[in-house]
């Protein structure tokens, strides 16, 4: 018998998945109200989810667990299965279990969705069949089909932590920057965690920039430098102007993407390592670079209202992902007020107050944080609001021209459900 942890987006999948097997399971939460349980019994009328806290019974006859990646290693149950001896695994391992196509594995600590995403879009236009899932929505056991030819997966830590086997075609470690330490004992566990992703891969794509991944010679390279070898992606800058490369060849001139900032000039040279390494053709990625709006919540341009633009970067939950939303904004604008704060995570923000101090002129501050984010920024006006609405009105009053920029450096379940739920707060603040 089989046990699967969570009813959320990934237990329901699991358990759609094992049905249509015929696989026998019980399914457990350990909240008595889990997200999915009014779906999941019209589903499943017979079955009885296990609510509530964990208690070492659920474990009798149980010969593997397929667990949500929400659950820490540190729970209760998983240390007892631990003890046991039985097998914890991720959807995504049982996913590689069943999977006929090729998959792509991406992960590191920013990017990963807006990488996932293009990559799935260059090859659908390919003219082949692809699905995109993972970290990013769709859980991986949703995706499979046996029509299809390619699998793109984003996988995030607390996925590849709870997996052992797993193949795949090629695969990323984008960037690796502290995030979810609350989850690691230490930030080099979390570094183990993401470097995991590369001994599943056949064909290994390595970012040149990332210090934290250690180069291998097999790897194809990617980086915002000349690329060194002709396989490898890179940019050159010509008279100011800015081209993506496959080793000397010109491919695509920065400017003609729709997307904006240095960190998606690496993000599409990530796509593009990735693409070519299965086959695509350069010209096909490049019509999709060209296409590519990039994703909701990501730097998300919303309005020009009154002379001010506003962006939605409420995925932008660290230190870095805010940063390097700042520094794409700064070259284009002077006047840029800040709406940042929610649950901070265990990572140090000097950097970003210092960049704060230079070039943004006022920051309102919303959520838990925002007393000490506030104490940590000791040149630029610093408001404080209590809902979306208010930050919104506020940032407003703040500036004539110029930007006002959403991106929280933190977590958003102090005052949302999620980082969507937040970004659509700011969107409905700007129309209301
Ligand atoms: N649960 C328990 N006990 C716990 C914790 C959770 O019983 O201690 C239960 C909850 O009651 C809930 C279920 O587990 O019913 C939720 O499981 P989950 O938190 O693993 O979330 P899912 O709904 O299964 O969504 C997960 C990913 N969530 C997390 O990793 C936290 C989703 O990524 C992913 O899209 C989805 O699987 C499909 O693969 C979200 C995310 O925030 C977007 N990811 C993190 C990130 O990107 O930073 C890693
Ligand atoms: P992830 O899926 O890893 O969270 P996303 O593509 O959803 O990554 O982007 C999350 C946030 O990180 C956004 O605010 C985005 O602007 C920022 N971001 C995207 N790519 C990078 C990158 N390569 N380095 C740093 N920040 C990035």
């Amino acid at each position: 018998m089989k046990l699967v942890l969570g009813l959320g987006d990934t237990g329901f999948s699991i358990a759609r998945f094992l049905s249509k097997q015929n696989i026998a399971y019980k399914l457990a939460d350990s909240r008595t109200q889990p997200p999915f349980l009014s779906d999941y019994l019209s589903e499943f009328p017979n079955s009885k989810p296990v609510l509530g806290d964990w208690t070492q019974d659920l474990l009798v006859d149980i010969d593997e667990i397929f667990i949500s990646p929400g659950i820490a290693q540190t729970q209760s149950i998983v240390v007892w299965a631990r003890e046991q001896g039985i097998p914890v695994i991720s959807d995504i391992e049982l996913f590689s279990r069943y999977a006929n196509a090729p998959v792509i594995g991406i992960t590191g600590s920013n990017g990963k969705s807006t990488v996932t995403q293009l990559l799935g879009e260059m090859i659908a236009n390919e003219g082949k069949k692809v699905a995109v899932g993972g970290n990013i929505g769709k859980p991986a056991l949703d995706c499979l089909d046996d029509a299809i030819e390619y699998y793109v997966l984003e996988l995030s830590s607390y996925q590849l932590d709870y997996t052992q086997n797993l193949n795949l075609f090629t695969g990323v470690v984008l960037n690796i920057t502290p995030d979810h330490l609350d989850r690691y004992d230490s930030f080099e566990k979390y570094i183990d965690s993401k470097l995991s992703l590369y001994q599943y891969c056949q064909h290994l794509v390595v970012n040149i920039d990332e210090p934290l991944v250690p180069k291998k010679k097999a790897a194809k390279h990617f980086g915002v430098n000349m690329p060194k070898q002709p396989t490898d992606f890179g940019t050159v800058t010509c008279h100011g102007s800015c081209y993506f490369l496959k080793g000397d060849d010109v491919l695509l001139y920065v400017g003609d993407m729709l997307l904006i900032g240095e960190h998606n000039i690496t993000n599409v040279l990530a796509a593009l390592a990735l693409g070519d390494t299965i086959g695509l053709s350069a010209d096909s990625m490049v019509e999709s670079i060209k296409a590519f709006k990039g994703l909701e919540h990501r730097l998300e341009w919303v309005v020009k209202k009154q002379g001010v633009d506003y962006y939605n970067d409420s995925k932008a939950t660290n230190v870095i992902s805010t940063i390097k939303a700042l520094n794409a904004l700064i070259d284009q604008h002077e006047n840029i007020v800040l709406i940042a704060g929610g649950v901070a995570k265990q990572e140090d923000y000097t950097p970003l107050f210092n960049l704060i101090d230079k070039d943004v002129a006022s920051v309102v501050l919303i959520g838990q944080s925002a007393q000490t984010l506030g104490a940590g920024i000791k040149k630029s006006i610093v408001g404080y609001a209590d809902s979306m609405d208010d930050a919104v009105s506020l940032a407003s009053s703040m500036i004539n021209d110029g930007v006002v920029l959403l991106s929280p450096a933190c977590a958003s379940f102090d005052m949302f459900d999620n980082f969507e739920d937040r970004g659509k707060a700011f969107k409905r603040a700007i129309s209301g």
